[in-house]
């Protein structure tokens, strides 16, 4: 898998020679017909996905530099053989996909049937590469499927607040994890709506895409944080702390032309990745190690290399550069880069996802690139979920069975068709204020006399203020003891603490 999810970031990385071994090797070696169970997201992003970049970028060079002459269209028809094999996980009541399928044998397990949760980002990280598949080989099924999926995913929205959940019932469409963010189990969803706009030129993507950042920026964002609520409760927040994989949405703020927030967002982030060498998998609100594992991942790194395609400003550059240090220092092994298994020690785990080749390092060479030096105009590319590069041509191919219709969702919006802004010294502003947002507030100095523990009066009102202004709440049980229940939306976050835990 590792090796045909990174064979495109040969090509641009300009090793044609190395490149055309892989595609040999992969040609020669991968078959799919196996008796095991995928995900059917992973499968797709970084397989499919995989194939079909590795395809079009060497019909490019074929073209461009009359090399590889021997290549017939083998990854595609592999892709469209792999797409098969996912097709059973699409046969549910909504057409919402199964999480995961036996590349043999489709649905016919018993144990695979029964299982019917699938997260929102699984389901709805499909499109880019179905629709892809089905223009390139002509076989319009593909791409019926991802649409279908996609429809019945926005129906699944909350009415009032238009946010999403994060796990649902593929045959009931019921909810049954209600925690909406931008982070794990729902990041790619809002990525493949915008970018699905960007690739086929349907304005019904973007049209549903305003709708859930308008809710996402109204209800989820609270400063440069990015913060769960739930999408039946919107004002109530769900969880104390931020994943790293919301790490991604500066950058997809920059494809949507909103820079401001994406500047303040990726500060913060910044700002965590500093003070703990690697952005935590989970870190508290305030900034404290929830999660303590760092994969690798490239969600930063991403959000770093658009912001600075968006602005020139070369504070990205040294971001970058920092980035890249504390890679070659503290994950670099001899057979590759070691994930770490707490960011606290350094220790290192016997693995490296291969993202790791597909996107953090394609993001990196990128970032310190100039485009006109790169074997292909990356303007002319959307890069999928995975780092995958789908021409923009695409969308002229058309599709025989899905024609874009008028819809009234499409009518509701503004559309804020922005292009980035071309201002290009303005994000130092934005980012000033925020120089000490971490430090300013982390750990929290009480200025007044502190409330300890032991002293602490039931009957005393301004006691009761402290404790109610941390977000607790107490009980009386009635035999003399009480229950201290703990809400972080009550929490008064603004105000010094005057109690000590
Ligand atoms: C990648 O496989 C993709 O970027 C996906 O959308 C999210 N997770 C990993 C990287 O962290």
């Amino acid at each position: 898998m590792t090796l045909v999810d990174s064979m495109d970031t040969l090509v641009l990385l300009g090793d044609f020679d190395e490149f055309e071994r892989a595609v040999r090797l992969v040609i020669q070696n991968v078959q799919f017909d196996s008796d095991i169970i995928v995900s059917v997201f992973e499968t797709n992003i970084r397989m499919v996905g995989g194939l079909l970049s590795a395809h079009v970028l060497t019909e490019h060079i074929q073209k461009n530099r009359g090399i590889m002459l021997w290549y017939n269209g083998e990854m595609l028809e592999m892709a469209r053989d792999l797409g098969y094999r996912l097709l059973p996980a699409f046969n549910t009541s909504t057409g919402i996909p199964h999480a995961r399928v036996n590349l043999r044998h489709g649905m016919k397990d018993d144990e695979l049937k029964k299982s019917r949760e699938t997260c929102t980002a699984c389901a709805g990280t499909i499109l880019l590469e179905f629709a892809t598949l089905s223009r390139l080989s002509g076989d319009p099924v593909f791409e019926a499927r991802a649409h279908t999926a996609m429809d019945a995913l926005w129906k699944l929205r909350h009415r009032s607040s238009d946010l999403m959940g994060t796990v649902l019932n593929v045959h009931s469409g019921d909810w049954v994890r209600r925690d909406s963010g931008v982070g794990a189990g729902i990041d790619s969803y809002y990525e493949y709506l915008f970018k699905s706009y960007v690739l086929l030129g349907d304005d019904k993507y973007l049209a549903r895409f305003n709708r859930h950042y308008n809710a996402v920026m109204k209800y989820v964002s609270e400063g440069p944080m990015l913060l769960d609520v739930l999408m039946h409760r919107p004002h109530a927040k769900s969880r104390n702390f931020m994943d790293s994989l919301l790490a991604f949405w500066p950058g997809l703020q920059v494809l949507s032309g909103d820079i401001k927030p994406a500047v303040q967002t990726h500060e913060m982030l910044y700002q965590v990745m500093q003070m703990h060498t690697f952005i935590p998998e989970a870190f508290t609100v305030d900034f404290q190690i929830h999660w303590g594992q760092h994969h690798l991942r490239p969600e930063f790194i991403e959000s770093t290399y658009f912001l600075y395609r968006a602005t020139g400003d070369h504070h990205y550059l040294q971001v970058g550069k920092k980035a890249l240090k504390t890679l070659q220092k503290y994950a670099k092994v001899p057979c590759g880069y070691a994930a770490v298994n707490d960011v606290r020690t350094g220790k290192h785990e016997d693995r490296m996802d291969s993202f790791v080749l597909s996107e953090t390092f394609k993001y990196l060479y990128l970032l310190f690139s100039d485009p006109r030096d790169l074997v292909v105009d990356v303007d002319e590319f959307i890069f999928t979920t995975e780092a995958h590069l789908f021409p923009l041509t695409i969308a002229q191919l058309g599709n025989t069975t899905f024609s874009f219709t008028r819809s009234d969702e499409h009518n509701m919006l503004d559309f804020m068709r922005t292009c980035p802004n071309s201002n290009r010294f303005f994000p130092e502003r934005v980012r000033k204020p925020l120089r000490n947002f971490i430090t300013g507030s982390c750990p929290r100095i009480p200025t007044g006399k502190r409330l300890r523990a032991l002293d602490f009066q039931a009957s005393n009102a301004d006691h009761l203020r402290a404790i109610y202004d941390m977000g607790i709440t107490m009980v009386s049980l009635g035999d003399g003891k009480v229950r201290l229940f703990h809400s972080f939306y009550n929490e008064n976050i603004e105000k010094d603490i005057l109690m000590e835990k």
